[in-house]
């Protein structure tokens, strides 16, 4: 079998000394941090931080932008006699990388698995064909499936969206693409299976009827849903939010839209949320306020670990890199109890620039180095019981609605006249300092100097 990354030998090492200030390291390309079998409350940092790969960056991204439409990366394994053979090829190169790096998960979107054929029927066969390989590969290396999704976005049938499309006809294409991927996914143990919504929105109202498109959204995941549950599918269903690109304002905006549209229409209980980091950015929240509106109602399912650059207003899925954002992102998913149906997905991209296949090393050996730091920062956070959403300065703040009349309120005990009088009882309450400062410096003293080793 061709090798595609002969200049790693893989698996990538631990090496405390990586980032020794000043030293030569000989060993760039080692984990600083993470250690996939070192053991954090009980459980392997691997299983804690299920990173999976982002099949259709990594493998099957060509480093295209709006002003540079042709290949800038350097693939080989996106060559080949027929479009079959080319994705035979991307699959070992994935596997190879995966192995390599040390990651047990991928996702990956259905086309970027298989090519389209000339017919429906030759697409269906393509990936029925490609995921027994993946099947065998899997078998091989131990790596799973995390999720999959089906891409209702690229093909130019679906200009005008795929369930939210005005012709019935495109729907019903999107609808067999979902289920072929729902099994697909069956097939390979995958535990979930997203819907984002790519071209489900629109770019003017002067010839859109939202309430119309929001229903076919409904009813297309109703049937997706019910498909699911009759054929035997046990993962989890996954919605993810995104503001906005390539429509100009997507039916699935944000967490609390979501959330919204799956009470309104009946799904709430068949879905979890998969959150982005860059489409909070793209809705104008911090990841950390998308990851807590999901965990609030319940509904955190997955993550997806990349990062938008400030001041660009489009999807730039760069690498995580900010310690900051992780250690954040990571203290929601603590709070919520974990992610037992998902995982941290990186759906990021080298930037076109780094066309090399080392980059791939470098910027995922670099991502879950930075998670596996913000892991330890969240446990001593943790341990301390200060900071996070399950610390005490939280309790302490809201304390008074624990007891007595603050208790009562919530409860719905008082009326609005009980509760005037005991305001002219009580009388004036202190101002008290929020303290802000105070603690983003502490945040920082966990982040920057407590010594983690
Ligand atoms: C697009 C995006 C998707 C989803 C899966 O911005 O994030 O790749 O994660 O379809
Ligand atoms: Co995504």
């Amino acid at each position: 079998m061709t090798e595609y990354f002969p200049e790693v030998e893989g698996p990538i090492p631990y090496d405390p000394q990586r980032t020794r200030v000043g030293a030569r390291t000989r060993r760039p390309l080692a984990f600083r941090w993470y250690q996939a079998q070192r053991k954090i409350r009980g459980q392997t940092m691997e299983c804690r931080l299920k990173f999976a790969m982002a099949y259709w960056h990594t493998l099957r991204g060509a480093g295209a932008d709006p002003f540079g439409l042709d290949a800038v990366y350097d693939r080989d394994w996106t060559r080949g006699d027929s479009p079959l053979v080319a994705a035979k090829h991307t699959l070992d190169a994935a596997f190879e990388l995966l192995t390599k790096l040390g990651i047990r998960y991928y996702c990956f979107h259905d086309r970027d698995l298989s090519p389209e054929g000339a017919t429906p029927r030759e697409t269906r066969r393509n990936l029925e064909r490609m995921v027994e390989l993946a099947a065998d590969r899997q078998e091989q290396t131990g790596v799973r499936l995390l999720w999959a999704t089906a891409n209702l976005f690229s093909h130019p049938r679906y200009t005008h969206g795929a369930a939210t499309n005005p012709d019935p006809r495109v729907f019903a294409q999107a609808a067999a693409q979902v289920r072929q991927a729902l099994d697909a996914t069956r097939r390979l143990g995958g535990t979930g299976f997203v819907f984002w919504g790519g071209r489900e929105g629109y770019t003017s109202l002067i010839h859109t009827d939202m309430q119309q498109e929001r229903e076919q959204l409904a009813a297309f995941l109703h049937l997706a849903v019910d498909y699911a549950k009759s054929s035997g599918f046990e993962g989890q269903l996954f919605l993810e939010p995104k503001a906005r690109e390539p429509t100009v304002h997507q039916y699935d905006f944000d967490c609390a839209h979501c959330l919204n549209f799956l009470r309104e229409f009946d799904l709430f209980d068949h879905f979890l949320l998969n959150v982005e980091a860059n489409h909070a950015t793209l809705a104008g929240h911090s990841f950390e306020h998308e990851l807590l509106t999901a965990a609030d109602a319940g509904k955190l399912g997955s993550l997806d670990i990349n990062r938008g650059v400030e001041g660009v207003g489009w999807d730039t899925d760069n690498f995580p890199v900010d310690l900051r954002e992780c250690v954040l992102a990571l203290a929601v998913v603590d709070h919520a109890g974990g992610l037992p149906w998902g995982g941290l997905n990186f759906d990021a991209k080298v930037r076109r620039g780094s066309f090399r296949p080392l980059d791939l090393f470098f910027a995922h050996v670099g991502a879950m180095d930075i998670f596996a730091r913000a892991l330890l920062v969240v446990e001593r956070m943790r341990a301390d019981g200060i900071l996070g959403r399950g610390g005490r300065l939280l309790r302490e703040r809201y304390s008074g609605y624990r007891r007595g009349v603050g208790r009562r309120i919530l409860r719905g005990e008082m009326s609005l006249l009980e509760i005037e009088a005991w305001a002219e009882r009580v009388g004036e309450p202190p101002l008290v300092s929020g303290r802000q400062e105070e603690l983003e410096t502490l945040l920082n003293d966990y982040l920057y100097c407590t010594e983690l080793d």
